[in-house]
Order: C-alpha cells, then sequence, then structure tokens
C-alpha cells in the first residue's frame, strides 16, 4: 500500500513536473501573427550570393550572411537571427536584417504586423521598391535604416509622424523629389543621412528645427539653391556634408552665424566654438572667397571645400586656428566621408576649375 502511494505521489510530482517542462513551449514569446508576418518577409526576399555585401560601421566590421535561413516556422521567432523581442510582452521590437544577402522587392506594408518595431535596419541589401506611406504605422521606431538598397520613388510625407526617430538613413538607393517638409516635425533625429541618392530641391529648411541633430548627410545629390545662412548654427551639429550637389551662391554670411552668446563682464559677443568636426561642402558650384568665419570652427577635423570657385587667391591664414584639422581638401580629391581616410591635399596654388 504504502509503495504504491509512494509510485502514486511520485507519479504525481512526475507528471507535474513534466508538465512543468512542457510548459516552456506555451510560455513561447513569439506571438504567432509576428512569427507570421516575418516568414512573409522572408518569402518574398531571395538570398543571393551576389546580394552579400559587408562594410565597417562603429561596431567593427559587419560580414554578411543569410540571417533568415535560420528563420523556421516551428521555432520561437524571439530567437530568430535579426530579431529581437520584448521580454515581457514577447513582441517583436527589433528587425535587423543588415547585410543579409537579400534580393527582391521589399513590400514594406508587410511590416504593418510589426507595430512594435523599435529598430528597423534593412541595410546593406539588394532591395528595392518603394517605401510606402503606411511605413507611419510604425510609430514606435527610434531607428530607421534601409541604407544601401536599390528602394526608389519618393520619400514617404509620413515619415514626418515617425516623432519618436532619433536616427534616419535612407542613403545609398535611388530616392527621387525633395525631402518633405515634415522631416520638421521629427526633433528626437540626432542622424540624418539622405546622401547618395537622386534627391533634389532647395535645402530643406525644415532641417533647421531640428535640434539635436549631430549627423546631416545629403552629398552626392542634385540639391541646388543656396545653403540656409544659419546651418551651422544647429546646436549639436558635428558633421555636415553637402558635397557633390548643385548648390549655388557664397557662403559670404552663411558660416558667420555661429552660434554666441553675450558675456556680461565684457560686455560684447563672445563666440562659442562650433562643435562641427567635418565640413564638407566640395563639389558644389560655391563661388567667391572662402569665408573668414571658418577660422572659428576651431574643432574641424575636416574641412572639403574642393571645386570651389574663389575667384582669387585663398588667404591660407585662415586655416592656421583650425589645430585639430587631419584633412584639408582644397581640390579634386573626392571625400568620402565616414569610409576612407582620405590624404591631406592643401593645394598652394588656385585651385583649377
Ligand atoms: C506554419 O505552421 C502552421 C501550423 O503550425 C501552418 O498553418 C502554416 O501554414 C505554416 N506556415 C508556413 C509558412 O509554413
Ligand atoms: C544591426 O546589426 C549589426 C551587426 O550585425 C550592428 O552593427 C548594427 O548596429 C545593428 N543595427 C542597429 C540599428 O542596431
Ligand atoms: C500623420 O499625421 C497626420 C497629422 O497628425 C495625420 O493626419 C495623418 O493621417 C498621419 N499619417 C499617417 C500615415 O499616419
Ligand atoms: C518644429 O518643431 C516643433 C516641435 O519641436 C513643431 O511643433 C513644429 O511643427 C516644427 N516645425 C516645422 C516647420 O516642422
Ligand atoms: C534633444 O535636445 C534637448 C535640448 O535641446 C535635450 O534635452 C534632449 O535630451 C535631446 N534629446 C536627445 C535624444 O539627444
Ligand atoms: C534659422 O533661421 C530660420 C529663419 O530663417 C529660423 O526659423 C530658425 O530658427 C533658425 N535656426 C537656427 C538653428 O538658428
Ligand atoms: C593620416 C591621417 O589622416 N590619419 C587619420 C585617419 O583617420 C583617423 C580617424 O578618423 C585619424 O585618427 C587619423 O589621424
Amino acid at each position: 500500500m504504502s509503495t504504491i502511494l509512494t509510485t502514486l505521489s511520485f507519479l504525481f510530482f512526475f507528471t507535474f513536473n513534466f508538465q512543468d517542462v512542457f510548459a516552456v513551449p506555451s510560455t513561447h514569446l513569439c506571438h504567432p501573427e509576428q512569427r507570421v508576418a516575418l516568414l512573409e518577409i522572408k518569402k518574398e526576399l531571395e538570398i543571393s550570393e551576389s546580394s552579400c555585401q559587408g562594410y565597417i560601421n562603429e561596431n567593427g566590421i559587419v560580414s554578411p550572411y543569410p540571417k533568415t535561413e535560420s528563420w523556421k516556422n516551428n521555432t520561437d521567432c524571439c530567437y530568430w537571427d535579426g530579431i529581437t523581442c520584448d521580454a515581457k510582452t514577447g513582441k517583436v521590437i527589433e528587425l535587423n536584417l543588415t547585410s543579409s544577402c537579400l534580393y527582391g522587392r521589399f513590400h514594406s506594408n508587410t511590416l504593418q504586423n510589426l507595430g512594435f518595431l523599435i529598430v528597423l535596419d534593412l541595410s546593406f541589401n539588394e532591395l528595392y521598391g518603394q517605401i510606402l506611406p503606411s511605413v507611419a504605422k510604425l510609430s514606435h521606431l527610434t531607428s530607421f535604416d534601409i541604407s544601401n538598397n536599390k528602394f526608389s520613388g519618393q520619400i514617404p510625407y509620413s515619415i514626418g509622424n515617425l516623432s519618436r526617430l532619433a536616427a534616419l538613413d535612407i542613403s545609398g538607393n535611388n530616392f527621387v523629389g525633395e525631402i518633405p517638409s515634415t522631416f520638421g516635425r521629427l526633433n528626437q533625429l540626432t542622424y540624418l543621412r539622405v546622401g547618395s541618392n537622386k534627391l533634389s530641391g532647395n535645402f530643406p529648411i525644415a532641417i533647421l528645427n531640428l535640434t539635436n541633430l549631430s549627423v546631416l548627410s545629403l552629398y552626392y545629390n542634385q540639391f541646388t539653391g543656396t545653403l540656409p545662412p544659419n546651418i551651422t548654427s544647429l546646436p549639436d551639429l558635428e558633421y555636415l556634408y553637402a558635397d557633390n550637389n548643385d548648390f549655388v551662391g557664397t557662403l559670404h554670411y552663411s558660416l558667420s552665424t555661429i552660434p554666441s552668446v553675450t558675456n556680461n563682464q565684457l560686455d560684447g559677443p563672445l563666440l562659442l566654438p562650433s562643435k562641427l568636426l567635418g565640413l564638407s561642402l566640395g563639389s558644389n558650384r560655391f563661388r567667391g572667397p572662402i569665408p573668414i568665419s571658418i577660422s572659428k570652427l576651431v574643432n574641424l577635423q575636416v574641412l572639403d571645400m574642393s571645386h570651389w570657385n574663389t575667384q582669387g587667391p585663398v588667404d591660407f591664414n585662415i586655416f592656421s586656428h583650425l589645430k585639430s584639422l587631419i584633412t584639408l581638401d582644397m581640390v579634386y580629391v573626392l571625400l568620402v566621408p565616414g569610409r576612407v581616410n582620405i590624404s591631406i591635399s592643401v593645394s598652394l596654388s588656385y585651385p583649377a576649375f
């Protein structure tokens, strides 16, 4: 009798524990509808060796590999490569398919079932298609990176609704048209990169509203018109890359509106050192003397003023205050910001035009 009881209680506890073990799958983080949405994305895209591209970023070398190969229907999507779920809610909050050898038309509306995404990184693949206005439904996004693909069409105005965005990178695609004025609402933006597209129009004035901006890159587009006089007065701006566009005019006073405060003791204006570390204005159609106020940008490390029609000799004393300068590009050498260590190329004669 007692043996039977012991056996029964053993069985009971065994069963109990057994169920406990089996309970684990039911605490799967992955929400079925989110898994379906991710599998939909996987199904639409091919893995193609010719689309594999690695790159170097601030974390080091990112080597390409096909992340979506680990995406299997019967496994917890929260453990798939490139996916991060919220530990409490189990919602997918990060989709990072950077450098994943993906090729194909990307249907941005498949993202709609991933409405809790905070980070979306599809960079360095060969994705094409348009970004639809419905992307604005990803209202939690703080980071949106689709750089170095083949996306085309216009940038949707609705991106201005993604009010939590701190980083927006669409560079290295085939986007056309203007930067929507709604970008002026993205007041958390720290990084805005739209370089190497086919964007046109005047400098997007709305950007002057983005007081948290640290990096603005507009290079290799077809922007026209003048640069706004107070662009360098964005208080946190460290890098301004506007090279290889069609900007015109003189910068006589553009760069003279560097932040200043009134110093009561001196009873006059006191210039604050600007935070600018990189200023790249080369290969545009700027003309006239290089603004003397450049000498106030004392933290500059990289200065590209190549292809500048100075219409006269350059006073190199302007640069003598720039003690941090590593690269001064006054001639033809093209600057590829953040990617290449460019050789110093100072020309003491007039640049050739
Ligand atoms: C995934 O599995 C479910 C059943 O668990 C099935 O209904 C569905 O068709 C499967 N989806 C794919 C893409 O294989
Ligand atoms: C995506 O993953 C790569 C490493 O594979 C990392 O370097 C990159 O910072 C990630 N992107 C985001 C937006 O976190
Ligand atoms: C963007 O915001 C505006 C104004 O708040 C709203 O009218 C519009 O419907 C929103 N668009 C999208 C796609 O969410
Ligand atoms: C500038 O930002 C404020 C909020 O910081 C916003 O109310 C305003 O609409 C923005 N202006 C433009 C032109 O986008
Ligand atoms: C944006 O700037 C404001 C002050 O200008 C600051 O309080 C806030 O912390 C900044 N946000 C970010 C994300 O840097
Ligand atoms: C730049 O000038 C515009 C008007 O031309 C003004 O609305 C904006 O606040 C200024 N921005 C900065 C950062 O000084
Ligand atoms: C020779 C030269 O310009 N070297 C620089 C390369 O870039 C790194 C970081 O940007 C600098 O630290 C080097 O001085």
